[in-house]
């Protein structure tokens, strides 16, 4: 025990200066709620507005839960975040699998970080790789992000189809700009079908590239390129500087065989390193000189608009999908009309046709 307190009695103790508690509030309130399970979408909306990350993660998982009383609250929840949602810049990154997109968010991401920016990074990789992929490779990768109380990074919701993932990772960037984020980098990889979906939901969609040894057109489908608004050729370091200044000439001249894209904007080719750096002030510009010509030519909230139609008829057909695809009347229906479809008796059209008119008759009735 310590002299003063031994003789605390005799003193006058002085009040001194206030000391925060050591633990945060906002973690507390979320704590409690989860416990007693009654955080409601209402309290959840209050703390992201006040920019509770505890709260912000805990609304994510909501909308990431399969639970039909989740998926309620979570509707509720983006609903209310709506209005508060929208000043952000949506930035998505793709490119082969190791084409480095992780390390290039934490380099990126700290350098919007130190300009003073708040940065949440999502995800959009329905192959989910819990072991190999993005979601370890994220932790490691992105490790001064992920320590960075600027920044906030979520892994891929796991599971589901891709319009289910997507449509995740999109409620999530509303929830995100409702807590202050003022930039939301999604990352996705460049094999499937998602880059699709991710380029529907940002303003601003770069395309990571590996300079190869005369293989530099290869393995980036043609689709993919039109969709960039920017490119970068990544690993711009070491004894591998010479090949990347090569390859950007060669996606220069093959860009040139590109339609205009519909913003009119003109994609640039850059090299850079997430590891020295290069590049990364150069790719910050084109983003800059980006934005300013889209929000001039009025295709930035042209396109805001176009995205939110379009999310609204991919949720349509998610909710069919699943309605029909949940329906256990539908399923027994189902499992009757296989056999005849595959003994070639009915073909299979008409066998869908069939299914449908059920499920639709049978919604009548309800
Ligand atoms: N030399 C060098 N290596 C890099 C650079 N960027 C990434 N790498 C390395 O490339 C490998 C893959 O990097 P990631 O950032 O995980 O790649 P990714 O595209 O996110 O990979 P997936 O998430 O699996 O699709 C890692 O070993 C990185 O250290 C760079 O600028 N220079
Ligand atoms: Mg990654």
């Amino acid at each position: 025990m310590g002299k003063e307190e031994k003789s605390k009695g005799s003193l006058k103790v002085n009040k001194g200066i206030e000391q925060p508690p050591s633990v945060n509030p906002d973690s507390m309130d979320a704590f409690r709620g989860r416990r007693r399970n009654k955080i409601s979408p209402a309290v959840l909306k209050e703390g992201i507005l006040k920019g509770s990350i505890s709260h912000l993660s805990q609304a994510i998982t909501l909308i990431e839960s399969s639970l039909g009383e989740h998926q309620d609250m979570a509707m509720e929840l983006v609903e209310g975040c709506l209005p508060f949602s929208g000043k952000s810049v949506r930035i998505g990154i793709t490119g082969v699998p190791g084409v480095g997109k992780s390390t290039f968010i934490e380099s990126f991401g700290g350098m919007l970080t130190d300009r003073g920016s708040r940065v949440a990074v999502l995800a959009v990789d329905p192959s989910s790789r819990l072991t190999s992929g993005s979601i370890l490779g994220d932790k490691t990768r992105m490790e001064r992000l992920s320590a960075d109380p600027s920044a906030f990074i979520r892994p891929s919701p796991s599971g589901g189809s891709l319009g289910g993932v997507a449509k995740k990772t999109r409620e999530s960037i509303i929830l995100c700009e409702a807590a202050g984020f003022d930039t939301i980098i999604i990352e996705t990889v460049g094999v499937g079908q998602s880059e699709t979906a991710v380029k529907s939901m940002v303003d601003f969609f770069l395309l990571l590239m590996l300079a190869g040894a005369g293989d530099e057109l290869q393995g980036i489908k043609r689709g993919i390129m039109e969709m960039a608004d920017g490119l970068a050729i990544t690993k711009s370091d070491g004894n591998n500087v010479a090949r990347t200044g090569i390859a950007k000439t060669q996606y220069e001249n093959a860009l040139h065989l590109y339609p205009p894209p519909p913003s009119g904007w003109k994609p640039r080719v850059q090299t850079c390193s997430a590891v020295t750096g290069e590049g990364l002030d150069d790719i910050y510009e084109t983003l800059r000189n980006y934005l300013d010509f889209t929000r001039k030519s009025g295709f930035f909230s042209k396109n805001r608009k176009e995205q939110s139609v379009y999310w609204m008829r991919e949720n349509i057909d998610l909710q069919l999908k699943e309605g029909f695809y949940n329906d256990p009347h539908i399923s027994d229906e189902l499992g009757k009309i296989i056999p005849g479809v595959t003994e070639g008796k009915i073909s299979s059209s008409m066998a869908a046709r069939e299914l449908l008119m059920k499920y639709l008759d049978k919604r009548e009735k309800i």
